[in-house]
């Protein structure tokens, strides 16, 4: 029944998972070294030859690879296998520079979908479900990604892609979807236009399967609370695979890294330096049994904590934290640090929904930071002092949790444009790159 809880490669021991992946590793390094001259140079300039790279005890001495090098071999010059052999491209939804293009083998297809069939299955999916999938299909891995996990799992699937709220929740009811894939401020939006149109008794979700952007745990269970499902969380990047790369358990306690599959490693984003357990750092890939675009120590940006620890669920892959940031667009106010996902957390404390924006400028050469929120439809209908005295506290949980001072402002429902991909969170004004 459970045909993608693969326990022999999902609960493997130590000893096993080292031995492939040291295998995948080294079958990788002389691969890449002799069909893809943009990895040889690379090489050759950090002086490793493929013969150094005898197990992971070696994975150091390897180079990183980054979205800049992506970029500047684009559009073929990392690919692995010849063109010939490809039967798809995906690609990031990247807006600065060119976007980064990743091929896939249909043995890549394969592994790619086996990963997703793995998330659905974790999250209770088997071939009696419905799976609606409402992230979008194209060139975004979401829709492709869990589209093909659900075929794999052998569930209904019904590939909505996004947007067309009205239409999604009709077939909602209709066809009775009990496993939602969407991303995180699309499943609160759908959630919120349910109640609007009073139809939460004729839902029949038991999970959500959400990811793509960030969300914090408060989302989670207002989701979970409202629509009486139980919210996965999914990870993954374009360049690695899609979705699927890690994902959640029954246990919620961090995502299980598919690691028969890919290689994860935390190091420092400064130096460089491989970080232990519990360590906060970025995330690093190595694909060991990809084809086509096989990337080896490649940095996601993405910061978060790695545990080799037992999991409840007895997996055996480590999991990581869902990402608490971006080592490249953590917002540097006044300063000091901040995540947005700080901020989301404040919001949704005071029983706010996810809905709202943070407003960065800089005036007389001092940064400010306005947080836009949108007012509960109970609020809307108080007196304009009440409103003030919200916005006062706000304020105040800010200032605790940042240890900056942010204008809040509280705006009407409804007046924030919703999302029905990744949400836009953040506006930074200051232009502080460019130029
Ligand atoms: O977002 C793949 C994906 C699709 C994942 C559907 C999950 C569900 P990209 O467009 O290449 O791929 O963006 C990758 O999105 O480096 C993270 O910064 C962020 N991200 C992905 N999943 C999560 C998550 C897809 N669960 C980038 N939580 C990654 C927080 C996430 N951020």
């Amino acid at each position: 029944m459970h045909k993608y809880y693969q326990p022999d490669k999902e609960t493997a021991s130590r000893e096993q998972l080292t031995a492939w992946q040291n295998k995948g590793l080294v079958e990788t390094v002389h691969r890449v070294y002799e069909n893809v001259p943009y990895y040889r140079k690379k090489m050759d300039d950090a002086g490793v030859k493929p013969d150094d790279i005898k197990s992971i005890e070696d994975m150091h001495k390897l180079p990183f690879l980054t979205k800049d090098d992506l970029r500047e071999a684009y559009p073929y010059g990392l690919l692995a296998v010849p063109l010939h052999d490809c039967v798809r491209i995906q690609s990031t939804s990247g807006t600065t520079g060119r976007r980064v293009v990743a091929f896939y083998t249909q043995h890549d297809i394969d592994l790619w979908e086996e990963c997703c069939a793995r998330a659905i299955t974790a999250a209770g999916g088997t071939p009696d479900d419905v799976v609606q999938v409402c992230y979008g299909y194209g060139l975004f891995t979401g829709g492709p990604g869990l589209h093909g996990g659900s075929h794999k799992v052998g569930c209904l699937t019904l590939p909505m892609s996004s947007g067309n709220t009205d239409r999604q929740i009709q077939f909602m009811t209709d066809l009775g979807a009990t496993i939602l894939c969407c991303t995180p401020s699309y499943a609160a939006y759908l959630t919120e236009s349910i109640y609007e149109r009073g139809l939460r008794d004729q839902i029949k979700l038991k999970a959500g399967i959400f990811g793509a952007e960030a969300w914090t745990q408060e989302m989670r269970h207002d989701i979970e609370e409202k629509l009486g499902i139980k919210a996965y969380d999914i990870y993954g990047l374009t360049e690695i695979s899609g979705p699927g790369v890690s994902f959640e358990c029954e246990a919620q306690a961090g995502m299980h890294i598919n690691e028969d599959h890919f290689i994860a490693e935390v190091i420092d984003p400064k130096t460089g330096k491989v970080l232990g357990d519990g360590e906060k750092g970025e995330l690093v890939f190595t694909a060991i049994d990809k084809e086509a675009f096989p990337l080896i120590r490649y940095r996601t940006k993405d910061i978060c904590i790695l545990t080799h620890e037992k999991c409840a669920c007895g997996r055996t892959h480590v999991r990581m934290t869902k990402p608490l940031g971006r080592s490249d667009d953590m917002l540097i106010v006044k300063g000091v640090n901040v995540f947005p996902s700080q901020i989301e957390t404040v919001l949704m404390n005071r029983g706010y929904a996810a809905n709202y924006q943070i407003i960065v400028d800089r005036e007389n050469n001092s940064d400010t930071i306005e947080v836009r929120v949108e007012m509960t439809p109970e609020m809307f209908s108080d007196e304009l002092s009440t409103i003030n005295a919200n916005e006062k506290e706000l304020v105040a949980d800010l200032k605790s949790m940042l240890g900056i001072l942010a204008k809040v402002k509280l705006v009407q429902p409804k007046s924030i444009q919703r999302s029905e991909g990744k949400a836009v969170r953040v506006i930074d004004k200051r232009n502080l790159y460019t130029g």
